[in-house]
């Protein structure tokens, strides 16, 4: 199967890393899709009328998105129900921390590009501070009510290590550990590991 994307998009990364986590890695081709923030890519509208990243197409030529959507799908594929149970109560608290950490990247990408994408001019500070106080509320929340979720390997601390890894990334400048030292002990033992390191943003 093919995913489309780059590993800097945070949600690609999460993909790339619930791969490697379910033993598929060797079955996913990462192919190359860079967007710019207005630039569409003709290839990937093909696939998905979004035209986002990321979209895998599996080995019987079929679309799948957006990201949560092909996290739950590599699970299936790879025949593991521990990082997505079954179980009712596990599956929606891991399911609803995924969309807390999703949400925590679609504010980082969202302030990425109104801090280094949008011509001068037309930006917008409300918004900007919005954003901000956004990522600041997810990373309270996640400090305050999902450090045992967190302490484990499902989809939602996937998702939420890939997040804060795109917040040092493009916003290191915020720095968060100083308010949220629980949250910044999960992130350094989630990155170490091999799926992490494996799937690691360009130039890390
Ligand atoms: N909800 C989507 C978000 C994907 C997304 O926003 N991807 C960004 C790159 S980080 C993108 O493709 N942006 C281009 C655009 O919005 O046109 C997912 O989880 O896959």
């Amino acid at each position: 199967m093919k995913l489309y994307g780059a590993l800097n998009s945070p949600y690609v990364r999460m993909c790339m890393v619930t791969a490697l986590e379910v033993g598929l890695d060797q079955r996913v081709e990462l192919v190359k899709a860079d967007l710019t923030f207005v630039q569409t890519n003709k290839q990937l509208e093909r696939l998905s009328a979004l035209g986002k990243i990321p979209v895998l197409e599996t080995d019987h030529g079929h679309p799948i998105f957006d990201s949560r959507v092909i996290m739950e799908y590599l699970c299936h594929a790879g025949g593991n129900k521990a990082l997505l149970p079954d179980d009712g109560v596990k599956r929606f608290r891991i399911l609803t921390l995924l969309a807390l950490a999703q949400g925590l990247s679609d504010a980082t990408v969202g302030l990425r590009i109104e801090t280094a994408a949008r011509p001068k001019g037309l930006q917008w500070a409300e918004l900007e501070e919005r954003l901000k106080s956004r990522i600041s509320a997810c990373l309270d929340e996640l400090e305050t009510q999902w450090l045992k979720d967190l302490s484990e390997i499902n989809l939602g601390s996937i998702a939420t290590a890939c997040s804060l890894g795109y917040l040092d990334f493009r916003h290191g400048w915020l720095d968060w550990r100083k308010s949220h030292s629980s949250l910044a002990h999960f992130a350094e033992n989630f990155y170490a590991r091999d799926s992490m390191i494996t799937a690691a943003l360009p130039g890390a």
